[in-house]
């Protein structure tokens, strides 16, 4: 019997261990599309440290609005986007309140996203984890 209770625990804690490094698509990737304004609407929520989900795929050539807000936290968060050559430049403080980024992207490709943010000496929220990618695409 205890054997048994020892391997259900194993079984649980391995299963938690998949499921952690493997998370449902569901949860990791958002494939946008056009909703009847012509845009198309992604929700990222982020916090110490990750975003949620990590993976955005937009079309290339039509509007986006992200939707993008933190939990509440003393630890202050950002959303950075450099990719100019796509036409999308985005810097922005993050809060409890959701704040609505708008772009068009204009260049498919892969865009890394991440929090700027970083406290003293320590590693960066983006080196935490704190980062995804948008990928645009035809
Ligand atoms: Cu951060």
């Amino acid at each position: 019997m205890k054997a048994c209770v020892t391997c259900l625990v194993l079984c649980l804690g391995l299963a938690g261990a998949c499921r952690a490094d493997a998370a449902s698509p569901d949860e990791t990737v958002y494939r946008a599309s056009r909703a009847a304004d012509g845009v198309q609407h992604v929700r990222i929520e982020g916090g110490a440290y990750f975003f949620k989900p990590r993976r955005v795929i937009v079309k290339s050539n039509v509007p986006v609005e992200l939707t993008v807000s933190v939990g509440r936290s003393v630890i202050p968060h950002s959303l950075v986007i450099q990719a100019p050559e796509a036409g999308i430049v985005v810097d922005e403080d993050l809060s409890s309140e959701p704040k609505r980024i708008r772009f068009t992207p204009t260049a498919v490709g892969s865009y890394p996203f991440y929090c700027r943010n970083r406290l003293l000496f320590f590693e960066s929220h983006r080196e935490k984890g704190m980062e995804g990618v948008l990928d645009v695409v035809e």
